[in-house]
Order: structure tokens, then sequence, then C-alpha cells
């Protein structure tokens, strides 16, 4: 037992490697958490929906956060044509999504940022050539994106929310990002660096 709360301390310790103030308070409940996660959960009333921190776990948006970043990689290096196979990809990834898991409030909320990203994604894959008219698309589609990151987690990666004022004509525009820098999918080449980041979605 000592070799396990020494190992978990020493994890802790790594992991706020930049916030010495760590105490040794934090290693005691992190060796508490570790039993708590294999809680097991048969005494719960069949009739009782799952909270949805359970249910959470089980969802992943993988397939359809790494086909939006896909897009959003092409729109960075002005690709009108790759950007247009990534709405092909972030279509697929929609239309293969297993809803199966899903409680029924989920099922709406996902359902309702489907239908309208699937067109997005759609008029994007329909209009290589025309980047413009892409990103106009992609200012809507980001926005699903940060809806459904917010509902069903970030897909297993850390992902940041970042503003351009001067994106959208001026009216400013919000995507979802991999990487902690910023780059600019609205503006690509004439502007990369031209934003903030809003908010880290761990
Ligand atoms: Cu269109």
């Amino acid at each position: 037992m000592k070799s396990i709360i020494i190992s978990l301390a020493i994890a802790a310790i790594t992991f706020t490697a930049c916030n010495s103030s760590t105490d040794k308070a934090t290693e005691n409940k992190s060796s508490g958490t570790d039993t708590a996660k294999v809680k097991p959960q048969t005494d719960i009333a069949t009739a009782t929906p799952p909270p949805v921190a359970e249910t959470k776990a089980a969802v992943s948006i993988k397939e359809i956060v790494t086909a939006y970043l896909q897009l959003k990689n092409a729109f960075t290096k002005d690709n009108s044509t790759d950007a247009a196979t990534a709405g092909t990809s972030l279509e697929t990834a929609f239309k293969t999504f297993d809803k199966t898991a899903l409680s029924t409030d989920q099922k709406k909320t996902f359902e309702d940022v489907e239908d309208d990203a699937r067109e997005h994604a759609e008029h994007i894959e329909k209009n290589g050539g025309n980047i413009a008219h892409q990103r106009e698309h992609f200012v809507m589609l980001s926005k699903d994106m940060a809806d459904l990151v917010k509902t069903f987690g970030n897909g297993g990666q850390t992902l940041y929310k970042d503003f351009c004022p001067m994106a959208n004509d001026g009216k400013g525009a919000i995507w979802i990002s991999e990487v902690k820098e910023i780059k600019n999918p609205y503006l690509g080449s004439k502007m990369p660096t031209c934003g903030t980041m809003k908010e880290e979605i761990k």
C-alpha cells in the first residue's frame, strides 16, 4: 500500500510540476479516488436513468472531432480541396455515430446539432474551389462543434476554443482546435495568428 501511495504522489508531482504548492492533502485524496472509480453500480434502481456523468464516459465523439479538426486544418492551409474531402469525412462520422448509448436527453441534443452540422458539412463538401463560401459554413459548423463538445466531452484529447474578431466579415467567429497556438482557419495565411484562446476543454 505504501508503494502505491508513493507512486501516486510521484504522479501527482509530475502532473502539477508548475504548481509547487500542491501538498500531502492532494496526494491522500488521489489514493482515495482510485477505489471510487471501480464502484459497482448494481444497486441502482432500474427505472432511474444513470446520471449524465456516468453515461458520458461510454459515449465518444472522437471520430467527429477528428474529422472536424481535419477540416479546420485544411482551412488554416487555405486548402479548399482538402476541406471538401474533410467535409465528406465529417458527414460520414456523423452518419456512423452510434447513438444507442445516449440517454433520451443526450439523443435530442445530439440530433439537434447533427441536423445542422451535417448540412454545413455537405455545403463544404460541395463547394471545393470556393473557400470563402466554405468558410461561411465553417462559422456555423464550429458553433455546432462547441455545443457538441460541451455535452459529450472532447473525444479524448485536450481541445481549445479560439476566437477571431476579424473573421466572418468582422462579426467574429470561434473554432475548436487541438493545438494551443493560434492557427486561424478563417484568415489562413493572410493572418495565421489572429485570434485568442478563450477556453481549454479538458
Ligand atoms: Cu452553402
